[in-house]
């Protein structure tokens, strides 16, 4: 049975801290994190399971912790709602009666290794949630490693390469000397003449500056980044006015790179984890052009069709875009014409999965999380192909390099920075022709604070409402008053809000129409 004396006494060490705000993935619990980790590896036979403790674009104050599973992946969803419950527990005692129940019916052996790689971003609040993660580890006897203080998705990198470790399907070695290794080498064998123009990169005084620091050196003077927020241990300072997160809601250069952007020059944010990337660039005339997460999908996707077709692999490689209701609508427009485009649900989870039906499945969220991902059936298309001319050869073997590029585990900032550059350079665009791939339809996004945001029940990849009853049609009859309008109302699953959306061909009409939808909902 479980060692029950141990997580008792281990768990009243970590009472839930009253200044800590959950706000990300599956939080809310201490102990539990490092128990139900244990408990997931030993029923997955000993697999390694991540553990991350971060809020992500959140502000610095508040933390949590995600899951990662063995193969990178998030933690499976029905194990999130086992979590949730665990954690709602209001007494030591009520939790262990609730774990004990929890590993009958899971079928857990408790004999069986448990195995765990765990890492924090920069939060002050990371060492203490660290703390009692390995209490709880001790707690369950599993045996932890700890990658330290690291972005998320190095830590999914990590994950993957220590359960692939020794087989057909090895991702890499498993330390962060084989993240950048494996990135930098696949980045300088993409690399077209002439070197990018050097890249400035806002680190939203996180995480990320490590990590970019890190790449800069493996990168050498292949490609020259400019780092700026790098306050990693300035107070309040994470993700404070900086940060893809800002630049996507406020669609704003942060006020500190104002001084140090020069016309016709382009830069990126992270997010506090570094799984986030916004690009932006300023034009001729010094005006701000944000380049978000659907500027990054359509550039990429359509790089990688080319490049399929080059190689003489259109017929048997198939490639996919993924995007939610919150994609901006010339971006789908732009890319429905080139490949199918499928929209789900928000939430990375639900991306990544639609994504693994295609050959190729590229992924973004407009708000810059994503990446591609490549079946294992295409992985053996390329490898044993045989190519008839020298440019197909020449497209395989980018195809090739791009599968190492790619952190395929989750959306990583880094990953996705140096695949942007390899798409421009091949391309030979800079962030004006970028850009100009189309307009952005103007747009708004409006939060109203409801009585009882759960009787808001949406269909169709929540773009359609169907209760309250009748509230779609009049959404319905408004958004016909709107040339090019489009709008949806949905309940949010990470604040106590209703989402509106809006976009028009006018920026105005946009933001009426956000708001009169908004006025419906009120
Ligand atoms: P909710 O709160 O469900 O809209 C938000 C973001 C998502 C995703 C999640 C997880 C918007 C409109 N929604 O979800 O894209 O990032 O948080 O962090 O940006
Ligand atoms: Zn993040």
């Amino acid at each position: 049975g479980l060692p029950v004396a141990s997580i008792k006494e281990l768990s009243e060490k970590h009472p839930k801290p009253s200044d800590i705000k959950f706000t990300y993935g599956t939080a809310g619990f201490r102990t539990l994190v490092g128990i139900l980790a244990g408990l997931r590896s030993k029923k997955l036979d000993g697999k390694t399971i991540g553990v991350m403790v971060t809020a992500s674009h959140n502000p610095e104050q508040d933390n949590g912790v995600k899951l990662v599973d063995p193969r990178g992946e998030m933690l499976e969803s029905s194990w999130e709602s086992h979590a949730t419950t665990l954690s709602n527990a209001s007494s030591t005692d009520e939790f262990i009666s609730a774990l004990e129940a929890f590993v009958r019916d899971a079928k857990i052996d408790l004999s069986k290794p448990a195995r765990v790689v765990y890492a924090m971003d920069t939060r002050p609040s990371g060492p203490a949630l660290v703390s009692a993660l390995e209490d709880g580890l001790r707690a369950i006897g599993a045996d932890g490693r700890n990658a330290g203080v690291t972005t998320t998705p190095i830590l999914h990198y990590l994950v993957r390469a220590i359960n692939t470790k020794g087989t057909a399907e090895a991702y890499g070695d498993d330390s962060e000397d084989g993240y950048y290794t494996k990135l930098t080498n696949a980045f300088k064998k993409l690399s077209a003449k002439p070197t990018p123009s050097p890249l400035l990169i806002d680190c939203a005084n996180g995480v990320g500056a490590n990590a970019a620091k890190k790449l800069a050196e493996y990168l050498g003077d292949t490609f020259s980044l400019v780092l700026e927020n790098t306050s990693i241990t300035a107070p309040g300072a994470l993700n404070n006015a900086c940060g893809a997160d800002f630049v996507k809601t406020t669609q704003k250069l942060p006020s500190s790179l104002s001084n140090i952007i020069k016309p016709g020059q382009r830069g990126c944010s992270l997010d506090g984890d570094a799984d986030r990337l916004m690009y932006f660039h300023l034009d001729d005339r010094g005006q701000f052009r944000m380049l978000d997460g659907d500027k990054i999908a359509a550039l990429v996707a359509a790089f990688i069709v080319e490049l399929v077709k080059a190689a003489g692999l259109d017929e048997s490689i198939k490639v996919g875009v993924v995007q939610t209701a919150y994609a901006n609508g010339a971006s789908t427009k732009y890319l429905a014409e080139r490949l199918p485009v499928k929209c789900v649900s928000t939430g990375v989870k639900h991306l990544h999965h639609a994504a693994e039906h295609y050959d190729v499945g590229v992924y973004f969220e407009a708000n810059g999380h994503g990446t591609v991902l490549f079946s294992p059936d295409t992985l053996a298309k390329l490898a044993d192909y045989q190519p008839s001319t020298p440019a197909q050869s020449t497209a395989v073997e980018h195809l090739v390099n791009l599968t190492q590029l790619i952190n395929q585990t989750v959306g990583d900032a880094l990953s996705d920075m140096l695949l942007v550059e390899v798409v421009l350079a091949h391309k030979a665009y800079g962030g004006l022709e970028w850009d100009s791939l189309y307009v952005d339809l103007p747009n708004r996004l409006v939060k109203v604070v409801v009585a009882d945001r759960h009787i808001f029940k949406t269909v169709d990849a929540e773009r359609r409402l169907t209760s309250p009853v009748g509230l779609q049609d009049k959404i319905d009859s408004l958004v016909g008053k709107y040339e090019g309008g489009r709008s949806f109302v949905r309940p949010s699953g990470t604040e106590d809000v209703v989402r509106v959306y809006a976009e028009a061909v006018v920026k105005s009409q946009a933001d009426e129409l956000a708001f009169r939808v908004a006025g419906l909902v009120y």
